[in-house]
């Protein structure tokens, strides 16, 4: 069964649609969906990682005033379920970024009409998983008939179950005590290899891959710890690998899985505590844990199970988003996404662990630092907000709105001519970029307020970055239905933004075969006068990386190599470690 590409948008908002369109004869829904101009493919394959959670992982329960399903039946849709919905939906069915799908909602609908919905999908943005081809007849009908039993949980994932996947490797005291190669290891890049779970560490100065080393599955993040020696990467099967980048040839030295699904590791950054502890937040079950930072030893499993923000109801499944290390105080900053809470961990005593819960909005998502690294902004993406937490006194600072679905990865710093220091974020949504003021003291009339919107290439954009020595802002549209805008990249002068933007087509530079050919994420070097992007194609086929020189935005360098299956993110050790964007 082909499983890739297949989740449910965010905004799918499956059943809520349904219920606007209750009243249409299920045709006009078909019609209405048969194009359907809300979920590209490119958003599909965003959301289309297949989930590490399986099936028979969870208990089947049989459900009263349910359809009929055989056991076999139960554990097909189940594997379905967790593989493509339960991104949007929840694994425990009770609205993530989608809506509710619990039975109570469900048998009310009954069969023929999840069977129509699931079949034709919805313009808001459900897929037409039955029209596509993608589910067959049997499926959409299997599908329909399972969403009415109770969810089967996942199981839980505790002390003992991590403890029994940690590995030491390499243990610390068989470490190099020095740095045992000549690479620059601060303008090394740590590329991720989605579909093939590794990580390819390519020598920013030569642009030759040092290694290509293993990690979980689909990985997803690299961060580095604050000496910059030790890499953390995390895949989605909630795998973290530590890579100790002082080995002659950099390589795994501890590993150790934290859940069943996850997206974010970070590690202490805070002046007396580098290199300390390692956090990593999980999607199932929504947690997050506290380990040592050079051998992942489990210290403290923290459950994020909760009130929602906004109407305190019990929300069973808020998954962990964006983690940061606060350089005011030794605090991780963990974004808790369908509660919509901020948590200041401090990890100065672990057995006496201090929390502060900060309520911000749902549904949180990612984020980084202002350019004095006190302020982090971070985007409730499905509420078309931005939270602004200040790290010194522990606080909301505001919410401003952003609109359309903001998703700024670590959002872009720069000055602007008129506003001062301000940090950018794009969109999902739509072509703007939106220019928020950071600078309470020299500009209090524009702090934390959109003060410009910037117009760039289009919507399906994921990330933005500029560098303290370029006045380049580049902004991607990976996911832009339109091939022509998703495989290049608008690059604006944020001294002239009332200029506009060049256009710069990073994936005709690539010389690529077929393929999507998507040009995701850019990262600078360390100096800050090259910037590296993803040329993300198909698994089967030919990908690259696309090295621009920033001052005259030209062509300077293409990697193209067989080990570059699917390269997404890219992290540059020095601008990660110093939370350089
Ligand atoms: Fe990401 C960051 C979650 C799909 C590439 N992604 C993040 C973060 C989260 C997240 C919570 C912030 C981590 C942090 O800072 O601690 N991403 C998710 C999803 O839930 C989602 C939507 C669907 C899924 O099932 O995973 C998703 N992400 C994608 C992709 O399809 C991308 C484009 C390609 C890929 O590699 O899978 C992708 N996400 C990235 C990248 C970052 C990221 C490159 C880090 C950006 C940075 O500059 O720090």
């Amino acid at each position: 069964m082909k499983i890739s590409c297949l989740r449910l948008k965010p905004m799918s908002l499956a059943l809520g649609s349904a219920f606007l369109l209750a009243a249409t004869p299920l045709a006009g829904i078909a019609a209405e969906a048969a194009d359907h101009p809300s979920t590209t493919k490119g958003e599909m394959s965003y959301m289309g990682a297949p989930g590490a959670v399986e099936g028979a992982q969870a208990k089947t329960i049989i459900s009263p005033g349910a359809p009929d399903l055989t056991e076999d039946e139960f554990n097909r849709a189940k594997q379905i379920f967790f593989e493509r919905c339960a991104g949007c939906h929840g694994v425990l069915r009770k609205g993530a970024t989608g809506k509710a799908l619990t039975p109570d909602i469900t048998q009310e609908r009954g069969t023929e009409y999840l069977k129509a919905f699931i079949t034709y999908g919805s313009p808001a943005g459900m897929p037409n998983w039955g029209a596509s081809g993608d589910l067959s007849d049997a499926d959409v009908d299997l599908m329909a008939r399972y969403l009415q039993h109770e969810p089967p949980q996942p199981p839980e994932f505790g002390m003992a179950e991590m403890t029994e996947t940690w590995k030491v490797l390499v243990a610390p005291e068989d470490r190099p005590t020095q740095k045992m190669n000549n690479y620059n290891i601060e303008n090394l890049f740590s590329v991720t290899l989605r579909d093939s779970g590794q990580v390819a560490l390519i020598d920013g100065d030569t642009k030759e891959i040092i290694n290509v080393v293993e990690t979980g599955y689909a990985v997803h993040i690299s961060r580095v710890s604050a000496s910059g020696r030790y890499l953390f990467v995390i895949g989605r099967d909630a795998k973290i690998n530590l890579i100790d980048l002082w080995m002659e040839t950099p390589d795994n030295v501890a590993e150790i899985k934290v859940g069943l699904e996850a997206r974010s590791v970070e590690t202490s950054k805070y002046k007396g505590w580098e290199d300390k502890y390692a956090v990593a937040g999980s999607y199932w079950p929504p947690q997050y844990v506290i380990m040592n930072g050079d051998t992942l030893e489990p210290l403290k499993i923290v459950s994020t199970r909760g009130m929602t923000v906004d109407t305190q109801e019990f929300h069973p499944e808020p998954r962990v988003a964006a983690i940061v290390a606060s350089h005011e105080h030794p605090e991780f900053i963990i974004n808790v996404k369908e509660t919509g809470k901020i948590l200041m961990v401090n990890y100065e005593d672990i057995e006496n662990l201090k929390v502060t819960t900060i309520g911000a909005a749902r549904f949180l998502h990612d984020g980084g630092w202002d350019s004095t690294k006190r302020y982090f902004l971070t985007a409730a993406n499905q509420s078309d907000k931005i939270a602004v937490v200040d790290s010194r006194e522990g606080k909301l600072t505001a919410l401003v709105d952003a609109e359309k679905i903001p998703h700024p990865g670590r959002g872009a710093n720069f000055i602007d001519p008129e506003f001062g220091p301000v940090w950018a974020t794009s969109a999902l949504g739509n072509e703007n970029i939106t220019v928020i003021g950071t600078d309470p003291e020299g500009h209090p009339d524009q702090a934390w307020k959109a003060v410009r919107i910037l117009k760039g290439q289009g919507g399906g954009s994921l990330f933005v970055k500029t560098h303290p020595n370029s006045s380049n802002l580049y902004v991607d549209t990976a996911l832009n239905p339109a091939e022509a805008i998703s495989q290049s990249v608008a690059v604006f002068d944020v001294k002239k933004p009332e200029d506009g933007f060049e256009v710069l087509p990073i994936g005709e530079w690539a010389e690529l075969g077929e393929g999507p050919k998507r040009v995701v994420q850019p990262e600078y070097n360390q100096a800050g006068d090259e910037v590296w992007f993803s040329v993300w194609n198909g698994k089967e086929q030919e990908s690259a990386l696309v090295i621009v020189d920033d001052k005259t935005r030209t062509l300077k360098h293409v990697i193209k190599d067989p080990r570059l299956v699917t390269p997404t993110g890219k992290f540059n050790v020095y601008n990660t470690v110093n939370d350089v964007y």
